[in-house]
């Protein structure tokens, strides 16, 4: 191994070989400690360490890096507290996670890191949603995120590596190509010779370096780095190293040929390097030994400090209501009486361009929104009044942008993301329900992001243009889900949304868009999210329902004398608006466009027989489509839609 000082001195090279020991000595300890069956599990990054300590060595501190599960080096390189660090692992309350994640899947702004989700590859857009605030703040700051090999076939990596290059995003998309991804060789995972030559598929710059030599990883990051920070564009850096241990310590190793431990041991990153510096009379042959009996002394101090701690106390409270960010919500009432009819597809519109004047840090991204206006029309004309930095349009690539978002939000910045279709979330999935939902509660990072969901059927489109698919995410904790009836709500809730600093779902049913219309104040305001409307009163039975189902109650129950609860929100529901009507009626129908298995009627109605069923006259029943996708022909539509039997199912029970 051939190392090149270049203009270090002798300072920075000793102090360089201080960080790329750290992360060893700790992982020497940690192995003591699996066997002594005192730490339960370990992902090893034994002979990477030069990746993650040059990289991190070479970025200024107030960059981000996006590390992984072998990445010690980079979290000692940032000086993160050792104790805090061992808190972390083991689940106490002192911890980054505060006991509720495990090993590396933590962030924190402090040290300008954010950790993994278990999923490999959402991390790597997430860097890109941190490169583009960067950028579009001027900060001449690069962002590094890290993926294994393994890595590299999820479709996540692909995205991240495209909007990387479709933006000129100043980020380091870093493989560390360690010859297996579990137990599955590089040949049975891809055919190119180096990863890095894929770079010129994506039109950006790829690098293949020596990753056990911590010299050049430095001072290829320090360079890249440098031109980046003036002239952003990506570059994908493929780190060459190995793994020397198992996938994590109790996997074992049998599948990996004993020659290749042999070659690899002779390429030791920290012996390597620590022999040379002796050779270079940089440090005396006596060193080594005294700093790792140091290191290892201050390790074993902080991790019997962090083991002593008692075990994390559950609150229960403390627990549920942390799965969001805390906000008061104030309401905002139009400034003037001024107001237009709108149609809904208009107010949604309004509600998002008031919000892109009220908040300066407000970005909009999707599909075709910019000159285009996106397949609906919301946009357009945003692009003349916002510019095409603030109206994005992106690649197709729900997840690499929905994770992007979240990027965005580490850096202070909201997100509006426009699903061009509901449908369409399903390839973003991941993103929204592993990543979004669940950030704040893991590492007190919010996601303050709105998805705008074009949804619903009645207009003839078949099974994949016309889904309901809020049910999905009902059962996700975290997300906050919207869903207006008319232009009204529409626009207040979506502002609302927007200002909310959680991930919210928001619901736009497309035969809505153009279906209904009301008064609309000119002015902006919001309306709370969580409050449901009675939109009519009677005394007969209640119909619980939301967005069409609002407009078929109000049609078909003419007859009936019924009070029709719009819920407006669904995540979280307003449980009193809904005991209010029960009491009053006893009689409830919940009634929705979404198929009927599973879907938040279910839940609705479990809730109200569980908490109020001495008020109930009656089962509550439920109306829903059919549980078949949703069909194409007008005749089957209607078939499958709800809205032709609401009548007789109202007959049923009203005569219960
Ligand atoms: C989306 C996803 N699928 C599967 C896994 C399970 N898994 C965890 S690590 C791993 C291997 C990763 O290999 P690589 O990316 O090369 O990283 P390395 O562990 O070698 O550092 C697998 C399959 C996962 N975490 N995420």
């Amino acid at each position: 191994m051939k190392f090149e000082r270049k203009n270090l001195s002798n300072e920075e090279l000793i102090n360089l070989y201080r960080l790329i020991l750290k992360p060893r000595v700790i992982e020497e300890r940690m192995l003591k400690l699996l066997r002594q069956g005192r730490v339960s599990k370990w992902f090893s990054g034994i002979g990477q360490e030069a990746i993650a300590v040059g990289v991190t060595a070479a970025l200024h501190e107030d960059e981000y890096l996006c590390p992984l599960h072998r990445n010690l080096g980079v979290f000692t390189t940032r000086n993160c507290d050792l104790q805090q660090l061992f808190e972390q692992f083991q689940g106490k309350a002192g911890g980054f996670s505060q006991g509720r994640e495990r090993s590396f899947h933590f962030g924190t702004n402090k040290h300008h890191i954010v950790g993994m989700i278990s999923h490999l590859g959402p991390q790597l857009c997430l860097g890109d949603g941190i490169a583009l605030a960067s950028k579009l703040k001027q900060e001449k700051k690069i962002t590094v995120a890290f993926t294994g090999d393994g890595g590299t076939s999820e479709g996540d990596f692909h995205e991240a590596c495209n909007i990387a290059a479709v933006w000129d995003l100043p980020i380091i998309i870093l493989i560390e190509n360690n010859g297996y991804g579990l137990s599955t060789p590089i040949n049975e995972q891809f055919r190119c010779k180096f990863l890095a030559e894929r770079a010129i598929g994506y039109g950006m710059k790829g690098v293949t370096i020596d990753g056990n030599n911590i010299l050049e990883v430095y001072h290829t990051v320090k360079q890249l780095a440098e031109e980046m920070r003036e002239n952003p564009k990506p570059v994908l850096l493929e780190c060459m190293t190995f793994r020397m241990r198992g996938h994590e310590e109790a996997s074992g190793v049998k599948y990996v040929p004993k020659e290749l431990f042999e070659l690899w041991e002779k390429k030791d990153p920290v012996t390597n390097y620590e022999n040379w510096l002796i050779e270079e009379g940089i440090i005396s042959p006596d060193y080594p030994d005294m700093l790792k009996d140091d290191m290892d002394a201050e390790v074993r101090k902080a991790f019997d400090a962090a083991d002593k701690q008692p075990d994390v106390v559950p609150d229960t409270e403390k627990e549920t209501t942390e799965i969001y960010a805390p906000y008061h919500f104030s309401l905002t009432n139009p400034k003037s009486t001024a107001s237009n009819k709108l149609r809904l597809v208009d107010a949604v519109s309004e509600g998002l361009k008031q919000s892109m004047q009220k908040h300066p840090n407000l970005v909009i991204m999707g599909q075709d929104v910019a000159e285009y206006g996106g397949v609906f029309k919301v946009t357009e004309g945003f692009v003349s009044e916002f510019g095409k930095e603030r109206v994005r349009n992106t690649p197709l690539c729900e997840s690499g942008i929905l994770s992007a978002a979240l990027g965005m939000s580490v850096k202070g910045m909201k997100s509006v993301v426009e699903m061009q279709f509901a449908d369409f979330v399903s390839t973003g999935f991941n993103a929204i329900v592993n990543n979004l939902a669940k950030s704040y509660w893991r590492w007190a990072q919010n996601a303050d992001v709105v998805v705008r969901m074009p949804t619903g059927a009645g207009v003839g489109a078949g099974p994949f243009h016309s889904q309901s698919n809020e049910a999905w995410f009902f059962h996700v904790p975290g997300l906050k889900i919207v869903y207006p009836s008319t232009s009204y709500d529409a626009k207040g809730l979506l502002c609302a949304a927007i200002e909310d600093p959680n991930p919210v779902m928001f619901f736009e049913h497309k035969a809505l868009y153009r279906g209904v219309e009301s008064e609309v104040p000119a002015d902006y305001y919001t309306l709370e999210i969580g409050k449901a409307n009675l939109v009519k009163q009677g005394d007969e039975l209640s119909i619980i329902t939301y967005g069409a189902g609002v407009h078929w109650a109000l049609k078909e129950a003419d007859s009936f004398d019924a009070d029709i609860l719009d819920l407006r929100t669904l995540l979280p529901f307003d449980k009193d608006a809904i005991a209010a009507t029960v009491k009053k009626t006893g009689k409830v129908l919940v009634l929705h466009e979404d198929t009927l298995t599973g879907g938040i009627g279910a839940e609705i109605a479990a809730w109200i027989t569980e908490n109020l069923f001495e008020h109930l006259d009656a089962p509550v029943m439920r109306l829903a489509s059919l549980d078949t996708p949703v069909p194409f022909a007008i005749s089957l539509e209607n078939n499958f839609l709800p809205k032709s039997r609401l009548k007789e199912k109202l007959q049923q029970l009203a005569s219960f």
